[in-house]
């Protein structure tokens, strides 16, 4: 794949058919069933997904090692300082950005557990709240951003490295509710194994992943050719067996360096807000089908939890068997007992026959003597 020969996610075939609603409502309809078969989890991740349909607003989630500019691309692309950007680890918090005008909505958890909205967050705090947000479960930016319209939103998540477990759960449910990803990585970094394997596993979810190579004004041609720097990355990517969207280098230090694309990363952009309702249906279905497998391996998971708990109420595996062997003696003297008893009563039935049959021997004034019917 070179960079000039882009295609856009939805020039390949989307597997949902139908409208937002009809899909929205099948979806309500699956979260129902799962949660009264007793998986409310995945019934509770169904809704959610649902509601994410609603909201009629397609998401381009920004991932990868921290540093390696993924912040400051989400600025340049909203036109404004909205994140923190520097070179150590900064963004602690998924930020979700829309077009509107400016408006900061904080969420955070208390200590029992419950979620508070910090009220009056102005738009230039926010980057103490994304940089510090202990508790802040979820951050969401309204500011003028024209490149988004009403179809789009932009998802800014700490790195894929975050040493931080809740960054990093944070992360992953952003990825799974995200319908495009541009995973950025620095250009020192591409060939690292975080790299490959969070893209594998991306491909493996059916995300539609762009790759952005940042800080391309770090290449030196003297020490690389940078057609072999990308035929290098190419192979790599055939040989992890990933399959991107697209590939894109951009230098947001450098912003007219030459071998920079920022122009074609707008217009996937804007090719990107065009299909909206194709990606949102494709994201959706690429999802329910995910939980629809964890509501599967669930049940299973819940059956072999039961036959257990019998199995352990028969007195285990050798209980098991004694409780067949049992049933098996039983079986068999209960058909010894019916034998015996047919075999009684056919010789009741002989005995009476005979005693009938001998009638006519009786004397004949004890004949006489019946009483007539
Ligand atoms: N040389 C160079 N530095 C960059 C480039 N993009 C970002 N940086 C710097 O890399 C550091 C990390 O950027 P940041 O956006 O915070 O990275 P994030 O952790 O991925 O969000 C900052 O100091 C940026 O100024 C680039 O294209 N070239
Ligand atoms: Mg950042």
């Amino acid at each position: 794949m070179t960079a000039g020969k882009m295609e856009t996610v939805t020039e390949r075939p989307v597997a949902a058919e139908g409208n937002l609603g009809t899909y929205g409502d099948a979806l309500r309809r699956m979260s129902e069933a799962a949660a009264d078969a007793g998986d409310a989890t995945t019934g509770g991740k169904l809704a959610e997904l649902a509601g994410k349909l609603s909201l009629d607003i397609a998401t381009l989630a920004f991932c990868g090692h921290f540093s390696a500019g993924k912040s400051t691309l989400v600025n340049a692309l909203c036109g404004a300082q909205l994140l923190p950007s520097s070179p150590i680890p900064t963004s602690a918090n998924v930020v979700t950005i829309a077009n509107g005008e400016p408006a900061v909505k904080v969420e955070f958890v208390g200590k029992d557990g419950s979620v508070k909205e910090i009220p009056g967050v102005s738009v230039d705090r926010l980057g103490d709240l994304a940089v510090d947000g202990e508790g802040v479960s979820s951050i969401e930016v309204r500011y003028p951003i024209p490149l988004l319209g009403d179809s789009l939103a932009l998802v800014d998540t700490p790195g894929v490295d975050s040493t931080d477990g809740a960054h990093r759960a944070a992360t992953e449910s952003a990825l799974h509710l995200a319908d495009v990803v541009f995973y950025v990585t620095d250009y020192n970094h591409v060939l690292s194994d975080v790299n490959f394997r969070f893209l594998r596993m991306l491909h493996q979810w059916g995300k539609p992943t762009y790759l952005i190579v940042n800080q391309i004004d770090k290449h030196r041609e003297s020490e690389v050719r940078f057609d072999a720097f990308r035929e290098g990355m190419s192979s790599a990517l055939e040989a992890w067996r990933i399959e991107l969207a697209g590939l894109l280098f951009l230098s947001m230090r450098k912003p007219d360096h030459p071998l920079s694309q920022m122009s074609e990363l707008l217009r996937v952009i804007e090719a990107l807000k065009g299909e909206k309702e194709k990606l949102l249906l494709h994201s959706a279905d690429r999802s329910a089908r995910h939980l629809a497998g964890e509501f599967k391996e669930g049940l299973l998971q819940r059956q072999a939890e039961r036959r257990e708990t019998l199995l352990a109420q028969a007195g285990g595996e050798s209980g098991l068997a004694e409780l067949a062997e049992r049933r098996a003696a039983l079986a068999v003297e209960l058909e010894a007992a019916r034998t015996a008893g047919e075999r009684q009563l056919d010789g009741l039935k002989r005995e009476l026959d005979q005693l009938l049959g001998n009638a006519g021997l009786t004397p004949a004034e004890t004949r006489e003597r019946r009483v007539p019917y």
